[in-house]
């Protein structure tokens, strides 16, 4: 089918914590290399994207923080869009379902649904908080864990333990908001009859989209459908979210999850008067682009709602990707085990490309990937640095040097056969990277384009236009013989330039901040980056100055690595502990009341120098059962420190932690080893040890006061 326009989506994060690198390479930053391509194209396109303001999580997140559910989105919405936009994810628009343009729309598609007679009307029983007087989702009961005895745990899950449950399961359910005892209540609610759109699905999905659609959301799909559909709520009682817009459902919301997607309409809405053609015309080719937990959403109960209420197109394409781990493990926003995105762009300013391009390189497309600070160095150094940013590089300085930094004559006459070579690897490079972007493969398109700049190298080191300049130098040419070798180094520089502004726009959906900056050093307007110039060896002209040469990357030193892995480890143990300090609050409360030392003065504390530290190893001592020799970085330097914590440690487990050390402390001697410092730790009513450390990491020699 020919299209006339196209509707990118991007799956709206929850507005209930900051944006993760594995969000960016779940979905974001696919969506962004596909729209940036289809844009240079000069395709119709919209890129739509908002925060997804509503449901539990947001709510869970406000009660942990002791705030309103507004405060919470209000923030996390502005923190998401400018990780957003200064990684050059470039939406049209960046909305927000807490929008009084999406209320209206959500209510307006699920009343049509309701006059039309679509859902059926159920009344279940359901834990209720008698104090608070509200019904509460399974976040919000919590009880003890029938598997391990966990006082803690929630309605929908264990976090010790990590076993899915329900409220039935736990015993004692009692309320997270007001800790009493729960009874349950009737209540009624809406659902949403799947299991009459299965003909529909299976004849869409199943038969229709078995080649198109990736196998991981095919098969995804055809499982979920095989194993018979269910009516679903389409209701939730709550009081944040989408008021249900009937008579006598007060106290109701839509559930989330019906509202959600609506939001990619509503952003529409409020993007363009034109709304409806991108939605409603046949013509428009909708791509919904998605982590894998998002699958059955996109392609099962969104497209049967919109198959529901008529009138709408449904998605040609849903190309989610699976999960990106981070150093060997799942990412976990509970324990900290992530790279956030707004800590990238401080840590590395100016550096998005390299992320995005690692990202790319190493995208999560048929199955979860892993993403390692080591391979993140390597990949910038010997990829982007070493053949893409030196190829350019070398162009650049070669022509300053050879040819006077303008754009040398090209002469046809004494093309051979290497330069042809290269013009016909320039245009099937196009071809490739357009096919594989076509087909949603972008770590195929992003290695066609390395590709091409290694080729670029190669061509250079053949060509050697800096030999034939030492021969012209050297006097020993005949006259035609110094016309033919300088002619040789003008096709090579005019060539090498050409295949530079090739790169220029077909790196630019990958990495649009180089592009730009390959636009600047040939000094060439954005225009030139445009699809239709890909391919074509006469982008820059014959006496054009180019400007001097400067570097598109740059190295990552070993230094930077290591305190990227520094910081993600002592995030997790500082999340860690926060964590355990909640479940043990109680505890504490009874600790504290115990007898206290005598009272010192400000002055007697301030003799104590506490200074922040990172465990570099950590190793039993020889017959001392209790004892740890650590080795310690505080920044200024590195001391030996004997600790008593081997019962409660391995020491694999507790390298790259950061702690705080007395630093003062005069040294001893025990075991033969001089121990200078002591490391402060918390003890619990059991006798348990947890180190003491600031909750954000760092730098180590930090003072403590
Ligand atoms: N907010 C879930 C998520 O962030 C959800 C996506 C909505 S897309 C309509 O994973
Ligand atoms: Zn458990």
């Amino acid at each position: 089918m020919d299209y006339k326009r196209i509707l990118v989506t991007a799956a709206l994060p929850y507005a209930n914590g900051p944006v993760h690198i594995g969000h960016l390479a779940g979905c974001y930053l696919p969506a962004d290399i596909y729209v940036r391509y289809q844009r240079a194209q000069k395709r119709d396109v919209q890129f739509i994207c908002g925060s997804d303001e509503h449901g539990v999580p947001i709510t869970i997140r406000a009660m942990k923080e002791g705030k309103t559910p507004q405060q919470v989105v209000d923030h996390y919405n502005a923190v998401i869009r400018d990780s957003f936009a200064a990684m050059g994810i470039s939406f049209d628009i960046y909305s927000r379902t807490s929008s009084p343009v999406h209320h209206a729309t959500a209510q307006a598609f699920f009343k049509k649904l309701y006059d039309d007679g679509v859902f059926e009307t159920r009344e279940t029983e359901q834990y209720f908080d008698e104090e608070k007087k509200v019904f509460l989702a399974d976040r919000y009961i919590i009880g003890t864990c029938p598997v391990c005895s966990n006082p803690n745990a929630y309605g929908d899950q264990c976090e010790k333990c990590g076993s899915t449950l329900s409220p039935e399961q736990l015993i004692n359910p009692r309320s997270a908001l007001s800790n009493a005892a729960l009874v349950k209540k009737p209540t009624t609610h809406w659902y949403f009859p799947l299991n009459k759109y299965e003909d529909f699905l299976k004849e869409w999905i199943v038969e229709g989209k078995k080649d198109e659609w990736k196998a991981n959301v095919y098969g995804q799909c055809k499982s979920w459908i095989d194993s018979g559909l269910q009516p679903r709520a389409m209701t939730r009682d709550s009081n944040w979210g989408v008021p249900v817009p009937i008579e006598g459902a007060d106290g109701k919301v839509l559930y989330v999850w019906f509202d959600a997607p609506i939001g990619y309409i509503s952003a529409t809405k409020e993007l363009t008067p034109d709304w409806a053609n991108y939605w409603q015309q046949d013509d428009t080719k909708l791509v919904h682009f998605i982590g894998k937990d998002n699958i059955v959403f996109h392609c099962i109960i969104f497209p049967a709602m919109l198959k529901a209420h008529g009138g709408f197109v449904l998605p040609d394409n849903v190309p989610a990707n699976e999960f990106l781990n981070i150093e060997g493990e799942k990412v976990s926003t509970s324990r900290n085990w992530a790279v956030w995105v707004h800590e990238y762009i401080q840590d590395f300013p100016d550096q998005q490309d390299i992320l995005r391009y690692v990202l790319c390189a190493n995208a999560p497309e048929s199955k979860d990937n892993d993403f390692t600070w080591k391979d993140f160095q390597t990949r910038n150094n010997s990829e982007l640095v070493d053949k893409f940013g030196n190829y350019v590089n070398r162009v650049m300085v070669l022509t300053h040097k050879l040819c006077g930094g303008k754009v040398p004559k090209w002469h046809e006459a004494a093309a051979d056969d290497r330069d042809k070579a290269l013009v016909a690897d320039i245009r099937l490079a196009r071809g490739k990277i357009e096919n594989a972007l076509e087909a949603y493969k972008f770590r195929d398109g992003l290695f066609e384009l390395i590709e091409l700049s290694r080729k670029g190298n190669i061509y250079l080191q053949e060509k050697a236009p800096w030999k034939e300049a030492s021969g012209i130098e050297k006097g020993t040419f005949s006259d035609e013989e110094k016309i033919a070798a300088q002619q040789r180094i003008d096709n090579c520089l005019h060539l090498a330039l050409q295949l530079t502004a090739n790169l220029a726009i077909l790196s630019n959906p990958f990495l649009p901040f180089t592009a730009k900056k390959i636009c600047h050093l040939l000094k060439v307007v954005e225009r030139m980056l445009d699809w239709e110039n890909a391919g074509k060896v006469n982008l820059v002209n014959t006496g054009y100055p180019m400007r001097a040469p400067e570097l598109l990357f740059r190295k990552i030193e070993d230094a930077e690595i290591e305190a990227q892995i520094t910081k993600l480890k002592a995030g997790l143990m500082a999340s860690t502990q926060t964590q355990e300090q909640a479940q043990s609050a109680a505890a504490s409360e009874e600790a504290s009341a115990e007898t206290l030392k005598p009272e010192i003065s400000i002055d007697d504390f301030n003799k104590v120098d506490l200074r922040t530290g990172t465990i570099l190893s950590a190793q039993k001592v020889e017959k001392a059962d209790k004892l740890l020799q650590l080795e310690i970085d505080l920044g200024f330097e590195k001391r030996t420190v004997l600790s008593g914590i081997a019962l409660h440690f391995k020491p694999e487990d507790i390298v790259g932690r950061q702690v705080v050390v007395v630093a003062n402390l005069a040294p001893r001697k025990m075991r033969g080893i001089e121990s200078k410092g002591m490391i402060l730790m918390a003890e619990n009513a059991e006798g348990k040890l947890e180190f003491v450390a600031p909750l954000e990491a760092v730098n180590n020699g930090a003072a403590v006061k």
